[in-house]
């Protein structure tokens, strides 16, 4: 197995207690799951596909010679077809999936249950296994719901929710295993400031945890400043101090003093671009 420096998703949010009630880490937990799948399905967000694949995670699916099934989530926040044009090749197979609109549901029900009659049990066990596996916030349980059609897994806003593995029965012979989101800190640069920034654009770090979150906006403007201004009707000139002073001020978002409540501004924004409103495709 790969071994890679990892972050959970609960240490984000504070809870720092439950992970050390917890026997197993995520990342083991993760590790099982795979180890014990017949089929794994990456998730990853559709606006950033890249930013959200585990590499190494998917090395070992791949080493263990389990079957992959990319799903591209909350498709509903993306163009799907200007999306699939710079789509890597070994991407595959892939199904775009929006759980709010039910887009690729049918697709990928029909998907698993051809992978799962191509599976050969090797014990006596008669249910075809199907690992969920992703970074956090990217849709995992919610997914679960949507193709077992019952509300079994929870779900939340919040990133690092689901905590544990649980099995939820998707149809008579096939078992889906829900497990918690982590990210793999791989393909990040080792400066725990820049990490967390790239956590929280792509919503794996819940814009309530972050700890600076005028350095995420700032971050965010770097790249996406067209789109950004245009959602608040703002000019900044690239100017993110700008866009909180302006922003601050229409809203009301005022310290004693009168002066701009920076850190409220700035979450406001994050939470608007963790919540799909700033658009990128639409
Ligand atoms: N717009 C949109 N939002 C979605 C979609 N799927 C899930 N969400 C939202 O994304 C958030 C996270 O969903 P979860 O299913 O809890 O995500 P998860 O991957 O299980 O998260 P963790 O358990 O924290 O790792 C929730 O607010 C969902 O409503 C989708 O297709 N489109
Ligand atoms: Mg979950």
């Amino acid at each position: 197995m790969v071994r890679v420096r990892y972050s959970f998703g609960s240490r984000h949010t504070g809870n720092i207690k439950n992970i050390k009630k917890q026997k197993k880490t995520y990342p083991d937990i993760m590790e099982e799951v795979v180890q014990i799948s017949d089929i794994v399905l990456e998730v990853l967000d559709a606006r950033f596909i890249e930013e959200t694949r585990n590499l190494a995670i998917e090395k070992d699916i791949k080493k263990l010679g389990k079957k992959i099934i990319y799903i591209l989530n909350k498709a509903d926040l993306i163009d799907v077809k200007a999306v699939e044009k710079g789509l890597s090749e070994d991407l595959r197979p892939r199904i775009f999936v929006s759980v709010l609109t039910k887009m690729g549901s049918k697709d990928l029900r029909d998907r698993i249950r051809i992978e799962a009659k191509r599976v050969k049990l090797k014990d006596v066990r008669e249910r075809v296994q199907v690992g969920i596996v992703g970074y956090p916030n990217v849709g995992k349980s919610s997914l679960i719901n949507l193709i077992s059609r019952r509300g079994a897994a929870k779900i939340s806003k919040q990133a690092g929710y689901t905590k544990g593995m649980q099995k939820i029965k998707m149809c008579e012979g096939i078992l889906i295993l829900d497990t918690p989101g982590v990210i793999s800190r791989d393909k990040y640069s080792s400066s725990e400031g820049k990490a967390s920034s790239s956590d929280a654009r792509v919503g794996a770090r819940t814009y309530s945890d972050v700890k600076n979150p005028e350095n995420v906006v700032q971050d965010l403007m770097s790249s996406d400043v067209k789109m950004i201004e245009k959602f608040y009707k703002i000019e900044t000139e690239g100017d993110s101090d700008e866009l909180i002073e302006q922003l601050g001020k229409v809203k009301g978002f005022l310290k004693k003093g009168g002066e701009i409540d920076v850190d409220r501004t700035a979450r406001l924004i994050l939470r608007d671009w963790q919540e799909g409103k700033i658009n990128r495709g639409k």
